[in-house]
């Protein structure tokens, strides 16, 4: 299928404004007899630390100093039962693998070999080292050590705020370990505050070991839930309000607080493509440009993308709109009295049902990749095989449209002139995919599946230089991540997903990340990855729908039960890897030339459906 390509070469982003802010992920906290001070994140490991295996007990003594607290001391406060046990080295002295024998503390879950989900030496990076097999893949993780848990699950705040996901990345040498990066999740604060919640993870709420909390009240008591969101939300009435001021113990100090800024930071895509696919406003109508400027160094790895919005375009209260399921970090930061606060939370964006999001490097030189979902299970076979990109389809051929692709499946339901393709499932309502950062505009009804935008394709040439994500310039749309939804999967369908170079504009060679989400939490990131460091695959040949280089991504089985949707993701490797695309076996990109026609055709070399990830993969 010919697409004109208008442009041969975009504009490359102007210097983008950077704003580099430490931003203490901390916690602000009333301090003893009225006096408050800010509290920042835990230490750094210790470089100093002895060179043998040292078990650090990071925890301080409980202090009480009476004669600054006149109303005397608490003698029921003091750690709680819980007990963080870090294992530190110095850092010359750590092997980088929490799997070493060297990383475990007794009486807790051991890391093994595939590591237990814990960042037992508080690095900030989970299962470091430890193996794991089939690139991409997730699980979940905690940034606290295995012996800060109550049979192997974190207490108080850190239960939901110390959660995230962790990837699977396959190394230089051929081996898969554990990326260590731990996304969604935040470090446990080194204090708890006179506040409700037990922020430090030990077990007993609001017991500082640094102040007395019989002493005082709390000036500020930060959120201890995340927040959970739509994506895709109608622009004018952003449905999710931040308010600090529900954080204030008196709602009247509010008004005398000063230097607000929001701080919020996105996932995979969003460290790759040229903007963030967020934004932050100031009210609820979210029409307009949102507020604030891009910082690309934000996180614990200090890579990570994101947004800073600050007074006088904001203040107390923000409307965050999101265009992406996943995990997202804010942070608020204020001055009262002259003291620095700042509180943060997880928001969590859940869209129901199966996605698969993709995004590439060169998508702001206007290269032109395609992402595709083809029902791989219970499908009538076309010309005797089961096709990408409906090469089987025809007028004789009643099972046409197997593959969601930018030729068949843009968007809207096919009543509205937007996807054909047909595997079963009812549509969905507008609101569902046509909203704040979609390109579905106007819609009565949104077809399952669905893709949300064809980028640098039938949507055009994206314009790097549009910051807003619902926004489009003269030159073109935001350059955003392609997106195929599948709202209500059944159970024990499979999927296939799949990336097509189609057409090259840029002058480097595109590198391509995928991500697949069930039920918004992300179950597979797989590929190319900026902040962890792994450029592969590689995409070398562009070309039509069967030339181009195809990236084999993997297969999804979904599974319903008691109407709770889970997904398998199994990813697809190579059995003789290319090192050019590839680069190892954790990858499989066929190319028409090496690998045969057949190869960007059919979804298995014999035509047959996929019974196995692997299948899918030529080579
Ligand atoms: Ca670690
Ligand atoms: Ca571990
Ligand atoms: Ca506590
Ligand atoms: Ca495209």
């Amino acid at each position: 299928m010919h697409r004109p390509i208008h442009r041969t070469q975009s504009p490359r982003p102007s210097a983008r404004a950077l704003v580099a802010t430490a931003v203490a992920v901390g916690l602000a906290l009333s301090a003893g007899c009225g006096a408050r001070t800010g509290l920042n994140l835990p230490p750094p490991p210790d470089a100093s630390t002895p060179d043998a295996p040292t078990v650090v007990m990071t925890h301080h003594p409980a202090v009480c100093n009476p004669t600054t607290c006149t109303e005397g001391c608490d003698t029921s406060s003091g750690k709680g039962p819980v007990k963080r046990v870090c294992v530190i080295f110095p850092a010359d002295a750590d092997s980088g693998n929490e799997c070493d024998g060297h990383h475990d503390t007794p009486g807790f879950p051991a890391n093994g070999t595939t590591g237990n989900g814990f960042d037992d030496n508080c690095n900030g990076l989970v299962d470091e080292g430890c193996s794991c097999t089939g690139a991409g893949t997730t699980k979940p993780c905690y940034l606290v050590p295995a012996s800060q848990t109550v049979e192997a699950v974190p207490v108080g705040w850190c239960a939901e705020n110390s959660k995230g996901t962790v990837d699977c990345a396959q190394q230089a040498d051929g081996s898969s370990t554990w990326s260590g990066n731990c996304r969604g999740a935040q470090p446990p604060l080194v204090e708890d505050t006179c506040a409700p919640g037990d922020f430090d993870c030990d077990g007993k709420a609001e017991n500082p070991t640094n102040k007395n909390c019989n002493c005082q009240s709390a000036t500020i008591a930060c959120p201890t839930a995340p927040l959970t969101t739509i994506p895709y939300p109608p622009a004018n009435n952003l449905p999710l309000q931040v308010d600090a001021a529900a954080w204030f113990s008196d709602p009247s100090f509010v008004s005398s607080a000063t230097d607000w800024q929001w701080t919020l930071t996105g996932g995979d895509c969003d460290n790759i493509l040229p903007h963030p696919s967020f934004g932050i406003y100031p009210n609820i109508d979210g029409t307009e440009h949102p507020s604030g400027t891009q910082s690309d160094t934000l996180g614990t790895s200090g890579k990570q993308h994101g947004v800073i919005a600050s007074e006088p375009a904001v203040t107390s209260a923000i409307y965050p709109a999101f265009s992406l399921s996943g995990d997202y970090l804010l942070a608020a930061s204020w001055t009262l009295d002259g003291v620095p606060y700042t509180c943060s939370v997880k928001i969590q964006v859940r869209a129901p049902g199966l996605r698969a999001e993709g995004c590439w490097s060169t998508e702001n030189q206007g290269d032109d990749l395609d992402l595709h979902m083809a029902k791989a299970s219970n499908f009538p076979k076309c010309a005797g095989e089961e096709d990408w990109s409906d090469q089987g389809s025809g007028p004789t051929c009643e099972g046409a449209n197997e593959d969601c692709y930018y030729g068949d499946c843009l968007g809207f339901a096919s009543s509205d002139g937007g996807s054909f393709v047909d595997w079963g499932y009812d549509p969905g309502t507008s609101s569902e995919c046509d909203g704040w950062g979609s390109q579905a505009e106007g819609t009565d009804s949104c077809n399952n599946p669905r893709l949300d935008r064809d980028a640098n394709g039938t949507s055009g040439i994206c314009d790097p230089n549009e910051t807003n994500p619902n926004g489009m310039s003269f030159n073109g749309p935001f350059c955003g991540s392609e997106n195929i939804n599948l709202d209500n999967p059944n159970d024990g369908d499979v999927f296939a997903v799949a990336m097509r170079f189609y057409t090259k504009n840029g002058n480097t060679n595109p590198n391509p990340h995928v991500n697949i989400y069930c039920n918004g939490a992300r179950v597979l990131s797989a590929g190319y990855d900026p902040v962890a460091g792994n450029e592969f695959p590689q995409m070398i040949n562009d070309g039509g729908d069967t030339t181009g280089d195809m990236w084999k991504v993997g297969l999804v089985t979904t599974q319903v039960s008691n109407g709770v949707l889970t997904c398998n993701v199994a990813p697809t490797p190579s059995q003789v890897p290319d090192v050019v695309r590839d680069g190892s076996s954790a990858y499989c990109v066929d190319n028409y030339h090496r690998q045969g026609a057949n190869s960007q055709v059919r979804l298995t070399k014999t035509g047959d459906e996929p019974t196995s990830a692997s299948q899918l993969c030529f080579h």
